[in-house]
């Protein structure tokens, strides 16, 4: 297949595919953005029907609705529904369908890998919520505090479907968080500058090197657990010499900056949506943008606001709380600009624009509870009860679904080409947002006066009864704002007015193109004046000068578009295989690996050969998959990082022997590693060959780096019999547990950058990999010697450090 090639002129190619098939096999950012956003819907609609059945079960005192086993799933998938199948993937739908439209772009930097990260979460979502058929749901809280996750305390595979699908679910996020770090750094249009991006590209932007950098920590965690569910490890056993902090920590290093790629792209919305209305820019936009950067930094050194009732010391405490506080001042610089953005303006009172400041206000109150546990004295007081679930609905109702509703009010035109009712959209407005509040203010009395979270019933007469009852009222209502919206959505897709390419007198470079837009999104690249680019082309900048009309950028090579591609869903289904297999049996799980990896060998190879894939240079002056591979290890470090700090934590805690002095081989690791450094020497050679185009040292090298990375994988396979002889096993102790799982994942590694070069010598063998692709072999170098880096470390640190 080769790319398909559109001639200029044509607003819309002459044909566009409608079936079902075209959907299965889209690549097309627009389209992925719409699959995203109505699966994250309908898991939505199945988080809230949880949440109506809780509320019904609190409703009245001695409640009879479920008992208490269901109530624990209900409150477990719940939150664990809400947070990673309906609101990270409904922000992710407007990442897709905004960004690059917003930064001028045609698509974004990996089209096939962005279906690819719909499919992994699409199969994993389904996956987790597979549960209820088989009668077992997850039932350990959506923090699923191990040891009371592990095999002991919680038998039967509920928990085995939570570990899994947050494994699947977490490589679909971190898949989409390269993709868009390197569309938004590298696919901008020539002239938008990292200033000029509009804020909900920088909060995106924010928000993915958030998912790229906090996942690999819980990942690390997940990993850990399911070796001690599956392999009888020790990571969270007590009596072995575990640390039970050591999962929390793992969690809350992760879930602290999540709350914030839960909110911040609300904040992105906001601010797009109060400036447009007010008919002002966004008062102070560069302090905001420095702000959101500022919070996504703050955010990664607060996670133990969530954990000072485990008793972590004085200095701690104290230390994590300060944290904690300074966060409210990049979030209270935000408000204050909106506030000043709006003040002044010539505002419409727009559906958009009442959810825009419903944020503000509803944000305010969750975070200023935020700031009260940030205390450790009164958040022992607060801590498990009704006041901070009080306190994260008001952040993520007040902030996040106001600000996706905000959004969806905002774009739907963009997106369908109709216009919602903005009467009814009012209506459905204030229906929520008076529901929202019903339901949840009185929860911080309810805290207040001690009813703890998840309880599943409680006796009459503490004073609970009446607010509850109120709360429950509440939470219908919600429910009633949220059928409304799809009553209203309905009624624009059938018969609403049709929306012209810029129904709000927008300002940024989405609303240049026709509702909805083309499927090559511009017909030619949008030139870039500015901030607020668009409206300073329709009405000057601040002193009335209006930029000079710039001719139409030239097109050399007409418009390619990646052709629609059914791997992605094949390479998912195999992952998801694997995932049942992880449950039924090993050979189902083979038959799963089997299918990824055929998936994604025919995934690389599909297009290979393509001259118009040859140069993916960006505007970073970089090729993008340089960028992509830059990024990712970035990730990696942090998971690398989080083994190793995890292996030292635990290193002389093992309760019985064999100890490292013992039975580590330090003269045979020195010659492997010696080994592995060599095979980054001969890499460079390869790589230097390839681009030179010599054709016998190219193979010689490749062939041989992968020999090098062979011979390693052989002393490494010989240190592991050896020490299974001498009596180490997973199971041993700790020290075999945590030792077994970081080098064997470094193996892994090893193994998948052998498999990597192997592919790229077979290819040259045939001749296929000219000078010009030479970025191949590079990225697979700069994977291969940041392999090596990683070993040294753990070399050092494993091996030598006494
Ligand atoms: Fe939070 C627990 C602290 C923001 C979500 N949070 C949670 C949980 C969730 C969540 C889901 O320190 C429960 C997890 C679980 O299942 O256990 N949170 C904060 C703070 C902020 C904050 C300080 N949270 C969020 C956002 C979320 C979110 C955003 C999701 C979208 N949160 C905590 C703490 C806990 C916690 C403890 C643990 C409680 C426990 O015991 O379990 C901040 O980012 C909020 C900053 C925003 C503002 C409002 C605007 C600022 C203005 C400036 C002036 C204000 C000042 C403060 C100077 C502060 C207007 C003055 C202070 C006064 C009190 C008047
Ligand atoms: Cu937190």
């Amino acid at each position: 297949m080769s790319t398909r090639e559109l001639s200029l002129g044509h607003a819309a190619p002459a044909h566009v595919e409608t079936g079902v098939w075209s959907w299965i096999t889209t690549v097309d950012h627009k389209r992925i953005g719409i699959l995203y956003g109505v699966t994250a819907l309908a898991f939505f609609l199945i988080g809230g029907i949880e949440a109506l059945v809780i509320r019904l079960q609190l409703a009245r005192p001695d409640g009879h609705v479920v008992d208490a086993d269901t109530f624990n799933a209900l409150f477990t998938m719940h939150g664990t529904t809400m947070v990673f199948l309906a609101v990270m993937p409904l922000n992710a739908a407007f990442f897709n369908y905004m960004i690059p439209l917003l930064i001028g772009a045609r698509d974004v930097a990996f089209p096939r890998l962005n279906a690819l990260s719909y499919w992994i979460f699409l199969f994993g979502g389904v996956f987790l919520n597979a549960s209820f058929l088989v009668g077992a749901p997850p039932n350990g809280g959506w923090f699923g505090y191990a040891n009371l996750t592990t095999r002991q305390f919680s038998p039967g595979l509920n928990i085995d479907f939570w570990v899994l699908s947050l494994q699947v679910l977490g490589a679909s996020s971190v898949m989409a968080g390269v993709n868009f770090i390197v569309t938004i750094l590298n696919m901008r249009a020539p002239g938008m500058t990292l200033m000029r991006m509009p804020l909900f590209v920088w909060m995106t932007l924010v928000v993915q090197f958030l998912i790229v950098l906090a996942f690999p920590p819980i990942t690390v965690g997940l990993i850990f657990l399911m070796f001690d569910r599956f392999f009888g490890t020790h990571f969270y056993d007590v009596t072995a010499g575990g640390d039970l902090h050591l999962w929390q920590h793992l969690f809350w290093i992760f879930g602290h900056p999540e709350v914030y790629i839960l909110i911040l792209p609300a904040f992105g919305i906001v601010s797009e949506v109060l400036p447009t209305f007010a008919r002002k820019p966004l008062f102070g936009a560069p302090v905001v943008i420095y702000s959101g950067v500022l919070i996504g930094f703050f955010g990664f050194g607060v996670w133990s606001h969530h954990m000072f009732a485990v008793g972590m010391g004085p200095i701690a405490d104290a230390t994590f709380s300060m944290g904690t506080m300074l966060i409210a001042i990049p979030t209270g610089v935000k408000i204050f600009n909106w506030l000043a953005t709006l003040w002044g303006g010539a505002i419409r009172a727009t559906t958009a624009l009442h959810y825009a400041v419903g944020l503000i206000a509803a944000f305010t109150i969750g975070g200023l509870s935020g700031v009260m546990h940030a205390s450790p004295p009164v958040d022992l007081q607060q801590t498990d009860t009704y006041f901070v679930v009080a306190h994260f609905h008001y952040v993520l109702i007040g902030g996040s679904l106001l600000g996706l509703f905000a959004g969806a009010y905002y774009w739907w035109p963009k997106i369908t080409g109709r216009l919602l009712d903005e009467r009814w959209g009012k209506l459905q407005f204030w229906v929520t947002f008076v529901a929202f509040n019903v339901t949840f203010f009185p929860q911080h009395y309810l805290g207040a006066i001690g009813m703890p979270r998840r309880i599943y019933t409680y006796p009459p007469g503490r004073w609970w009864d009446f607010w509850n009852l109120v709360s429950t009222v509440g939470a219908f209502g919600i429910g009633v704002g949220v059928l409304l919206f799809l009553v209203i959505a309905g009624r624009s897709l059938r018969s609403g007015t049709r929306a012209p390419a810029d129904p709000w007198d927008g300002r940024t470079l989405e609303w240049r193109t026709s509702s909805p837009p083309p499927v090559h999104d511009f017909d030619t690249i949008p030139p870039v004046h500015g901030r607020d680019t668009f409206w300073r082309e329709k009405h000057g900048d601040s002193r009335g000068h209006r930029p000079a009309p710039a001719p139409p950028a030239p097109e050399p090579h007409g418009i390619h578009l990646p052709p629609p591609s059914y791997w992605p869903v094949v390479i998912a289904l195999g992952v998801i295989v694997a995932g049942i297999g992880a449950l039924v049996s090993l050979a189902v799980v083979v038959m799963g690996a089997a299918l990824t990896v055929i998936g994604a060998w025919a995934f690389a190879l599909e297009h290979h050969g393509d001259p118009a894939l040859a140069d993916q240079t960006g505007v970073l002056g970089v090729d993008s998959r340089k960028v992509a591979l830059w990024t990712f290890l970035g990730s990696e470090c942090l998971f690398f990082g989080t083994l190793i700090a995890s292996y030292m934590a635990y290193k002389g805690r093992s309760v019985v022997g064999p100890h490292p002095h013992e039975i580590l081989n330090i003269p045979l690791t020195t010659i492997s590693t010696f080994d592995l450094l060599m095979s980054s020497l001969l890499m460079v050679l390869a790589l230097a060959a390839v681009q030179r185009g010599d054709t016998f040292q190219a193979r010689l090298w490749i062939f041989g780096t992968a020999f090098f990375g062979l011979i390693f994988l052989g002393f490494q396979a010989w240190e592991f019999t050896s020490f299974v002889h001498e009596g180490l096993t997973l199971q041993t102790n700790l020290f075999g547990s945590t030792f077994f799982v970081l080098t064997g994942f470094h193996g892994a590694h090893v193994t998948l950058g052998v498999a990597w070069l192997l592919t790229l010598g077979v290819l040259h063998l045939r001749g296929r990999l000219p000078a010009r692709d030479a970025v191949k072999v590079e990225v697979a170098g700069l994977y291969w010697h940041f392999v090596d880096i990683v070993w040294i470390a753990i070399f050092t640190l494993v091996y030598l450090v006494p």
